[in-house]
């Protein structure tokens, strides 16, 4: 198939520096020479443009936004690259950067596709409003924004309203959720498969369960946003919010078998590598290693 490589070098979601370095860092691994293995074309597409915000913008310019204005400027962008790819009958593989960029990717495909499902592979929901979060950092809100709750400013990346139906959406790995965040998981009955519930039944039952569901809902594509601190803190010292009694790269890696040979997956987001907190590019080599994976199996 026809991959899409689109980078997004974008930190200002996150509290720290480091994602930006994201896309350069897996080009400096040669991820397009590793995927285009499996007879695939790929394609650099390049990076969004992400434009230069001074710091006062990151604290003031919107009550617990954190640089709101440029992040919905990137988005819009993004999800048009990803909409774009897709009618290509490409496949846009989308390169972080921090997590609030699954608000473009989420929003391109949802025009491109009626009836798909996300499966977000996190430690966290990912799924505060601006009144739930306690950081105010973007990257912990894009799923809230993507069911068309919360600022109005995110959740009409693109265009107006809800990017995806609640009952498609599959948390899997969370085990660092806000009180707020559990009360929008109950509210909107949200598919979650928390780590502790992967600790106990095993990966394979849990993932046997999620393919079941997603055949209920007899869903036509599946967008994968994939955060590396799904994994055990321990395996990837290079992402900015690890959070321990994770998953281990084995069981991170028979998830991603499950959902690749089902073929439904058309697109993906890759997010949270930080380079700057990486150590002798464990993470980043563990980055490639999972892609190449993943891609095999697809
Ligand atoms: N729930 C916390 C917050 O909203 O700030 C932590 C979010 C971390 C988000 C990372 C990308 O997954
Ligand atoms: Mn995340
Ligand atoms: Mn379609
Ligand atoms: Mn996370």
């Amino acid at each position: 198939m026809d991959i899409n490589i689109i980078g997004v070098p974008i930190y200002y979601g996150a509290d720290k520096r480091g994602p930006e370095y994201g896309p350069e860092k897996l080009r400096e691994k040669k991820v397009a020479s590793v995927l285009s293995k499996y007879n695939n074309k790929v394609y650099d597409m390049g990076d969004i443009h992400v434009p230069d915000v001074k710091d006062y913008d990151k604290f003031f310019s919107h009550a617990n936004l954190k640089y709101l204005d440029a992040i919905m400027e990137v988005n819009k962008n993004l999800a048009h690259t990803v909409y774009s790819s897709l009618m290509s009958e490409s496949f846009p593989l989308v390169i972080g950067g921090d997590h609030s960029i699954a608000l473009g990717s989420i929003s391109g495909v949802s025009r491109a596709h009626k009836n798909f499902a996300v499966v977000w592979m996190d430690a966290h929901g990912d799924i505060n409003t601006q009144d739930t979060s306690g950081s105010g950092n973007i990257h912990g809100m894009p799923l809230a924004k993507l069911m068309n709750v919360g600022h109005e400013g995110l959740t009409n990346v693109y265009f107006q309203g809800q990017k995806v139906k609640p009952e498609n959406v599959f948390i899997i790995g969370a085990r660092d959720l806000d009180l707020g965040e559990i009360a929008l998981i109950d509210k909107m009955k949200l598919n979650v498969y928390s780590a502790d519930e992967i600790i106990e039944k095993g990966i394979n039952e849990v993932m046997q369960a999620v393919m079941n569901k997603l055949k209920v809902n007899h869903v036509e594509a599946i967008h994968l946003s994939f955060d590396l601190d799904f994994i055990d803190a321990e395996f990837v010292p290079g992402t900015g919010t690890p959070v321990s009694v994770g998953i281990n790269v084995d069981d991170t890696k028979k998830a991603l078998k499950t959902l690749a040979e089902s073929k439904l997956i058309k697109s993906m987001d890759f997010v949270e590598l930080n380079v700057l907190l990486d150590k002798n590019d464990i993470t980043a080599d563990l980055a490639i290693d999972l892609l190449d994976w993943t891609f095999k199996h697809m």
